[in-house]
């Protein structure tokens, strides 16, 4: 017992290896612009290892060479103002910060430029990209794709190797958009529309967070990136805009049309297809969550508890609670399976 406090540092190593959670990284970059911030980092890094290692080189070595010594009487000659060691340390400062500054201003620059004009292929040569308009909401993401006329919500898919040029907006106050693994953060704001960019030349889900504190469930809205290639993505911006027929009940085995309970409790807020609202999340692909509700896993007892207690999951959000009243076990049940079938990529 008496050692225990030893096990301390290595409980803190196993902690923070915990941060390392897949994919939610900026120390892992994936694509162009990720990577370019990863250099910058490192480059930062680099600079500052450099000038502790010297800095501390001296000082230690100045602590051990003129500490004071037994029977030592002598007062070192005073000194004031070094002309050479003056110049010097304003000099390597200097340089230092060119180092730093010229790289970082020709990023910005280049991160800043979300147009899509080729310029190794020559004028009026378009890079492959498309457009997302992200709003944020308290406490969820909502992504529309101009270009295809639909609409998701939490996840936004995207294809791989090409261009995504995001707008950021919100529909209540500032949120700011997070993919680590893909690009640096930015702000979503009420009335301001900000742009950036990013590619993810690999297949995969990406996690994204909301960085800017805006309300009781902040640090629940999360929401996934999910590369796929581009014919896959083809496929699914079509079938988002056309779901294919929904069988639903396919083994009749609820008796309860669960379509029937969303068109009455639920699509004045959720659309399916362009059929609904859209106070919530669309949830045409609803069946083909990574996660409910940004962080919940998309189980049956999850959903249900989530749609019978939604303020208990994420306080503050739009959704009511539905209780027995509003929809029996039944009528839950059925309720489910047709959200469950919600998918759009399998058969
Ligand atoms: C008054 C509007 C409203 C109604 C009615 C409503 N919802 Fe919601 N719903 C929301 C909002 C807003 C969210 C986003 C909550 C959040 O994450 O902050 C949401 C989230 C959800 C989610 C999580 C979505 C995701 O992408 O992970 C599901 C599933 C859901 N609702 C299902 C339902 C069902 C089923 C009904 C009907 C029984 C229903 N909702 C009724 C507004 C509503
Ligand atoms: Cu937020």
């Amino acid at each position: 017992m008496k050692y225990i406090w030893r096990l301390l540092p290595i409980s803190f190593i196993l902690l923070m290896t915990g941060c390392g959670v897949e994919n939610l990284s900026a120390l892992d970059p994936q694509g162009p612009v990720a990577e370019m911030q990863y250099s910058l980092i490192q480059l930062s890094l680099y600079i500052m290892i450099f000038v502790m290692v010297i800095v501390f080189s001296i000082y230690i070595f100045v602590i051990y060479r003129f500490r004071e010594k037994p029977g030592d009487t002598h007062i070192p000659k005073q000194v004031h103002g070094n002309r050479t060691l003056e110049i010097i340390w304003t000099t390597i400062p200097i340089l230092l910060l060119l180092m730093l500054a010229i790289p970082n201003v020709m990023d910005t620059f280049t991160l800043a430029d979300v147009g899509v004009t080729d310029e190794e292929a020559g004028e009026g040569e378009e890079i492959d990209h498309i457009t997302i308009d992200v709003t944020a909401h308290q406490f969820w993401w909502e992504f529309d794709y101009p270009e295809y006329e639909i609409t998701s919500g939490q996840e936004m898919y995207i294809p791989t190797d090409t261009r995504i040029i995001i707008n950021l907006q919100s529909s209540d106050v500032i949120h700011s958009f997070w993919v680590p693994a893909l690009a640096g953060k930015q702000d979503n704001v009420p009335g301001i529309e900000n742009d950036m960019w990013f590619e993810a030349p690999e297949e995969g889900v990406y996690m994204g967070k909301c960085t800017e504190l805006c309300g009781p469930s902040h640090w629940q809205m999360d929401f996934k990136v999910i590369a796929v290639d581009p014919d896959t993505f083809d496929t699914w911006a079509t079938n988002m805009a056309e779901p294919p027929e929904q069988v639903t009940d396919p083994e009749g085995e609820v008796a309860v049309d669960g379509r029937g309970v969303f068109e009455q409790s639920c699509i004045s807020c959720h659309a399916v297809g362009d059929e609904g609202g859209n106070t919530g999340p669309n949830l045409t692909n609803y069946g083909e969550r990574e996660a409910l509700a940004g962080y919940l896993d998309p189980t049956d007892e999850n959903l249900e508890a989530w749609l019978r207690d939604t303020q208990e999951y994420k306080p503050g959000n739009e959704m009511p609670n539905f209780n027995h009243d509003a929809i029996n076990d039944e009528e839950m049940e059925a309720l489910i399976a047709y959200l469950n079938e919600l998918k759009i990529l399998e058969d």
